[in-house]
C-alpha cells in the first residue's frame, strides 16, 4: 500500500450486529467485509464473462481463459461502441443477474436499511482493460449516476483478488457527511464526471482485495478506482445498487446498463433464458417511488468536456470525437462535431 493509500477497517467482527453496522456505516460511510460472498460462485460466474470476452475477441489467444489475460488492440471503455456490443453479450447471463439477488449481500442491505430491499434492476459490471488509465473510473459521488435516494448503497464486488496494482476501489470515509451532492466536473474516465481531489481531504483507504472481499458504500461517499497497472489484465467487478422499497429509485434504473445510447431492452436481455423467470421483470411487483433522472450533473460536465476541447484539451477532444462515433446524430454529437471542426483535429487513444 502506497503512503497516501491506507487500508480499509475491517468490519466482520460486528457483522451480525445490526446497529454497530449501521453505526459504522453512518460515521464512515463504507463497510468493508473479507470472504463475504461465495469465492467459487464468483470465479464461475467471472468464467462465464470471461468466455463472453473471448468471444469478442478481447481475450490473447493462446493464454489460459482463467487468468483474463487481454488483446490490447481491443481496448476500449464505457462510451465506445466497441465496449457495448460486448458488454451487452455479458448482459444477457442469467447468472450475471442473479449475482446481484444472492441472499449474503440481500440480507445485509436488509439489515443496514432495517426494511425490505429492493436489488436495482440496472446491475453493473466494469470490464476495464489494462494499459488504458486515462479511462480510470474517477473520484464521484454515485448520486450524479444513480440517483434517486442518498440512502441507496452500492455494492461493489471484484471477481478476482484484486491486488492495488490491478485497480481496484478506493473510498474517501467519512466524505459522505457533507451530505450533499459535490460539484462535479468533466473527466475522461468512466462516467464521465470527477470531483477534483484539491477540494477533498487525504485519508483514502483500499485494500488488496481477495475473491469474496466485498465493498459496501453510500451514493454519497466519495471513491474512485485505482488504475489498472498491469501489463495485460482486465479487471473484472461487480457494482451493484440497493435501496429500501420504500425509497425513490430514479427512472434509469429500471434499464439495462448502457442502454441510453444503445437500442438494448429487456427483452434482448432475455431473449435466450431458459429458466430464472423469476428474475425478469421481478420490480413490476413492488409499487416503486419512481423519480425522473435529473441530468444536471451530466449536462454541465458535457459543456465543460467543450470548452475545454475549445482550450485544446486532449482528453476532452477525444472525448467528443467517442460521443460522436456512439451518438452519430443527436444534438450532443452535432455539438461535439462543430468543436472539432473548428479545432480541427481529432486526438487518438494512443496519444492519451
Ligand atoms: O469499478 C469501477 O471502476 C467503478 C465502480 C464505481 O464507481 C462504483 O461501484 O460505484
Ligand atoms: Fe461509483
Amino acid at each position: 500500500m502506497s503512503e497516501s493509500l491506507q487500508e480499509f477497517r475491517v468490519s466482520n467482527d460486528a457483522i451480525d450486529e445490526a446497529p454497530e453496522l449501521r453505526r459504522r456505516m453512518d460515521e464512515e460511510g463504507y463497510l468493508f467485509f473479507r470472504s463475504f460472498q461465495n469465492p467459487d460462485d464468483l470465479a464461475a460466474l467471472r468464467m462465464q464473462m470471461l468466455e463472453v470476452c473471448r468471444k469478442g475477441g478481447w481475450v490473447k489467444e493462446g493464454t489460459d481463459l482463467a487468468d483474463g489475460i487481454m488483446n490490447l488492440e481491443s481496448r476500449c471503455t464505457e462510451g465506445n461502441p466497441e465496449y457495448t456490443d460486448v458488454y451487452h453479450e455479458v448482459y444477457k447471463l442469467p447468472s450475471f443477474h442473479r449475482s446481484g439477488h444472492w441472499p449474503v449481500v440481500l440480507d445485509m442491505m436488509e439489515t443496514l436499511f432495517d426494511s425490505p430491499v429492493i436489488p436495482h434492476p440496472q446491475k453493473v459490471t466494469r470490464m476495464w482493460f489494462p494499459q488504458y488509465t486515462a479511462h480510470t473510473t474517477p473520484i464521484h459521488q454515485d448520486f450524479v449516476h444513480f440517483q434517486g435516494a442518498y440512502e441507496t448503497l452500492t455494492c461493489w464486488t471484484p471477481l478476482s483478488d484484486c491486488p492495488v496494482e490491478l485497480g481496484g476501489l478506493a473510498i474517501l470515509p467519512r466524505s459522505h457527511k457533507i451530505n450533499t451532492v459535490r460539484e462535479h466536473h468533466f473527466s475522461l474516465g468512466a462516467g464521465s464526471l470527477a470531483i477534483l481531489e484539491s477540494e477533498l481531504d487525504d485519508g483514502w483507504v483500499t485494500t488488496n482485495y481477495e475473491l469474496g472481499d466485498t465493498l459496501i458504500f453510500t451514493s454519497l461517499t466519495v471513491h474512485r478506482a485505482l488504475p489498472n497497472l498491469t501489463p495485460d489484465r482486465l479487471r473484472l467487478s461487480l457494482d451493484n445498487r440497493y435501496s429500501a422499497v420504500n425509497q425513490p429509485i430514479a427512472e434509469q434504473m429500471l434499464t439495462p446498463h448502457l442502454s441510453n445510447h444503445t437500442e438494448f431492452k429487456w427483452d434482448d436481455v432475455y431473449a435466450d433464458w431458459e429458466g430464472d423467470e423469476d428474475l425478469k421483470f421481478y420490480w413490476h411487483k413492488y409499487d416503486l417511488d419512481v423519480v425522473p433522472y435529473d441530468d444536471r450533473w451530466s449536462a454541465w460536465g458535457f459543456k465543460e468536456a467543450l470548452s475545454r476541447a475549445r482550450d485544446g484539451d486532449e482528453a476532452a477532444l477525444f472525448y467528443l470525437d467517442r460521443t460522436i462515433k456512439r451518438e452519430g446524430d443527436t444534438a450532443h454529437a452535432d455539438e461535439a462535431r462543430q468543436v472539432l471542426k473548428e479545432y480541427g483535429q481529432v486526438v487518438t487513444a494512443a496519444s492519451l
